[in-house]
Order: C-alpha cells, then structure tokens, then sequence
C-alpha cells in the first residue's frame, strides 16, 4: 500500500470510529432550524453535511484543514526556487490533514505523472465533437469517457465489499486527478490551436506540465497555475459543483461519474463559469468605451448600465462570503508582485474601487465584494491566455482535488445516500394556515 493510501486509511478509519460513537450518543442534537425561506431560497446555510476537507467563513473565507491561503503560500511545498505552493501538496493536506514534506509531493508529482495516461478512446471522443463545443462539455464528456477506467466500477461488479469501498475510490482520485491536466490541454489545443498537441513532459510539477502543455512555457506562468490550481481547490461541501460531486457520488456512482456531474454544475454563470463571464463583460467594456484606460467614472456608468439591463455584474457577490474573497486577494498579490502594470489588470483593481458602492446602494445584494473569479481573468490575459471561453476547465482541474479528496473521505466514513425531504407548495400554503 502505497504511504498516502496508508496514512489516508489510519486517518479514516479512526475518525469512522469517533463518529461512530459519537453519533450514538449525541445523534438526535439540533443542529440547526430551516426557516421556509431558506427551504425556497436555496438552502442557504442548511447544516446537512458533513466536509472535512475545507470549511468556509463569511467574514475569514475559505480554510483548508484550518490553514487560510496566506498560511498555505507560505508552509506548502514548492518546486526548487518557486514561490508559489504546489497543489499537490495542498491534495495531500485535504486528504489527511497533515502539511506534506518535500519528499512527499515530490513522490505524489511522480505518482501522479505514473497515472497519466489517457486512454485513447477519450481523445477520439473529443475528435468527434463539434470543434465549437464548449471546453466544459468537452471536458465534461471526457471525464464521463474515462469511466471505463474506474477500479470502483469494476470492484463493485466483482462484488467488492462495502469495507473496500475507500480503497477503490482512492485508486479512482489518484487516477482521474493525474490525468485531467492532459485531457484539459488537449480540449485547449484541439479548440484554439488547430490540435497542435504538446507532449507532456516527465520532470514537472502537476501544474507546470499543465502549463507546459496549454503551450505557455514562462516560469511566471507556470507560477500562477500552481497557485490558480491551488487557491479553486475546495470551497467547503455546500457551493453547486461539490455538492453535485458529493451527492452523484451518494449513490456509489464512481469519480468519473461525480466529477463529470460536478463539472456540469461548475459550467453554470452564477457559479464557475463566472470567471469567463468577467472577462468577456471586460472586454465589452474596453470595446464599449474605446480605450483600454477607462477612468473610474466610465467604469461606474458602465456598471450601472450592465445592472439597468437586468444583468449581475459578474465576479461580484457569493452565497457565503461577506468581504474580499481571499481568492481574489491571492490574485491581487500576486498580480502586485509578478505584473508590472497591466491595462486589465488595471481594471479589475479599478473595478475593486467602484462596484461595491455601487452594489451596495442597492439595498439587496448580500455581499458587494468580488469574489474569486474577478480577478483571474486578467492573470491569464496578461499571459497570453486569452480565450476566456476555456477559463472554466482551469477551475474544473483544480476544483477536483477538493472534491475528489472528499469523495474519498465519504466512502470511508460510509456517507448514506443522500435524500432530503422536498415539500409542495400545498403542504406550504397548509403549514402556514396551521401555524397561524
Ligand atoms: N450583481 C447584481 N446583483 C447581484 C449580484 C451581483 N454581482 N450579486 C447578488 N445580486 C442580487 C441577486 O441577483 C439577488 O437579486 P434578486 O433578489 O433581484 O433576485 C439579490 O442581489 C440577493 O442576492 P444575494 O443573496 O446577495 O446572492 P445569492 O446568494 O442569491 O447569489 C451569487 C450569489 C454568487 C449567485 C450572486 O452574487 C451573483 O449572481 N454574482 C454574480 C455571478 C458570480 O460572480 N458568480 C460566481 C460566484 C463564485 C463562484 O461560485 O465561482
């Protein structure tokens, strides 16, 4: 057993035993009420899960096993001369909890890049799409394609037993996390490239060989993906695409399966596909105005009319959060430090400036602040990397370390199907009589 696995089933299994005991003695506690707003409203702050790998505060923001993004730019490994964490590092930390040593992401990298291949029925899948196919139903489907590769599936077949069930996702997340950087480049180059692919190479980082294969081969560049890869990990269990992967995965549907659906939920505007939408609302701005140096009046009036139209400004709000997404504050800092005066970079920190006043006066918006996907946008701009319609697979890679370390987590803890209760707005209209 190799020593992630092994240190992943002591964990595991002995937190399986606490809360063993401890729900047999606290199992009946309230942990909370569900106003009937929050039945309508989507659930807002319903505690009915359980996510060990991250936990998100309104006013902190996330934190991975208790260490915010500050705490991790600074203890998780780096490569040789790097100031940016490795993401493999952080997967190590969500999945036991522990800040890995050098050694160890040195080992995962080499792990990972043993895992890599993929099967070529997944390339030939893409080569049969419609070369205008959204990156995320391409990424999508290709992740849906792999699932002939699932040591889950094929255990359950053999009639694996439920005490196994940890084991085979484990291969499964080992497995599907190594190969999604090369199914990820290839949709950028078959896309925007006219599918001059790029090899993988055998002495990167997980992040770096990315890179290296979307064909952006600056140290710098690959400095952000390590970082990019790191901070859009995990956001605890309640946002759309973990709980998408949380809930497919209930039913023993295998990684493939989950990340695929994760992914679908992940393409949505109010939640991933977000970053491409700022870009792209940037860019109309720049075109709209005639300049790449808009001033800060010109940015509120174009503000304001994107909320005349009926539209979100996008970047802007979240569910949870109530300040500056620390996401976007990542961002920022590394824009301060590694970016000499960009025009767009410029208009995200003007737009900073501008826009929570703006939202603000509106008297409904919960949180005015941006949040994580209005920054990233000019990061890969400044980079070359600027079709924006691709920016979500990049959230999708590093999204299915956090979810795919979960997805472990809940197999070894025996998670139950999930099922809630869903109510008629009969039973609504008849509760409310009958409570007044
Ligand atoms: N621009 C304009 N209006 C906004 C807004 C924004 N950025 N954020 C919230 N509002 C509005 C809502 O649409 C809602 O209006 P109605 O009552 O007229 O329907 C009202 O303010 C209250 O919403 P809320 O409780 O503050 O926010 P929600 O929890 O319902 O929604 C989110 C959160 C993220 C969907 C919302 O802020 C939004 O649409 N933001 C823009 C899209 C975006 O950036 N999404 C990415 C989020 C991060 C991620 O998941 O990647």
């Amino acid at each position: 057993m190799d020593m992630l696995k092994q240190k992943f089933f002591e964990k595991a299994s002995a937190q399986k035993a606490e809360i063993k005991a401890l729900l047999k003695e606290h199992g009946s506690k309230v942990v909370g009420e569900v106003t009937l707003k929050q039945t309508f409203g989507g659930m807002r702050g319903v505690k009915s899960m359980v996510w060990d790998a991250s936990n998100l505060d309104a006013t902190e923001g996330i934190r991975f096993r208790g260490y915010n993004i500050p705490q991790l730019r600074e203890l998780l490994p780096k490569v040789d001369g790097g100031k940016e964490p490795l993401p493999e590092g952080l997967f190590w930390l969500m999945l036991v909890g522990e800040v890995p040593t050098k050694e160890q992401v040195n080992w995962l990298s080499d792990e990972w890049e043993k895992r890599a291949s993929v099967p070529e029925h997944t390339f030939k899948a893409l080569e049969a799409l419609s070369p205008d196919t959204h990156p995320m139903t391409q990424f999508s489907i290709a992740v849906l394609s792999m699932q002939t590769e699932s040591v889950f599936a094929k255990r359950y077949a053999e009639g694996m037993s439920k005490h196994d069930y940890w084991d085979a996702a484990y291969e499964d997340t080992m497995n599907l996390v190594a190969k999604l950087p090369r199914v990820a480049a290839y949709i950028y180059r078959r896309t925007y490239h006219n599918g001059d692919h790029i090899e993988p190479r055998t002495d990167l980082d997980w992040a770096g060989n990315y890179a290296h294969m979307l064909g952006i081969d600056s140290e710098d560049f690959k400095s952000l993906m390590r970082l990019y890869l790191t901070i859009h990990a995990d956001h605890e269990g309640g946002n759309a695409s973990a709980h998408t992967v949380h809930l497919v995965g209930s039913t023993l549907s295998d990684a493939y399966y989950a990340l695929s659906g994760g992914l679908n939920s992940l393409a949505g505007p109010l939640h991933g596909l977000a970053n491409q939408e700022v870009i792209k609302w940037i860019f109309e701005l720049v075109e709209k105005i005639g300049t790449t140096k808009p001033t800060k009046e010109q940015i509120a009036q174009y503000v304001q009319d994107t909320l005349d139209s009926g539209k979100v400004i996008p970047g802007y709000g979240h569910a949870v959060l109530r300040q500056p997404d620390p996401r976007f504050t990542a961002q920022r800092e590394f824009a301060k430090e590694y970016i000499k005066d960009d025009d767009y970079v410029n208009i995200v920190w003007n737009l900073f400036e501008v826009v929570p006043d703006i939202l603000g006066a509106l008297g409904k918006v919960k949180n005015p602040w941006p949040n994580v996907d209005a920054h990233s946008g000019a990061l890969l701009v400044h980079y070359g990397l600027k079709e924006y319609s691709y920016y979500t697979v990049l959230f999708g890679v590093s999204r299915a370390l956090g979810v795919l370390a979960n997805g472990c987590w809940s197999r070894a803890m025996g998670y139950p199907l999930e099922r809630p209760k869903s109510v008629t707005s009969d039973w609504v209209r008849d509760f409310v009589k009958s409570e007044s």
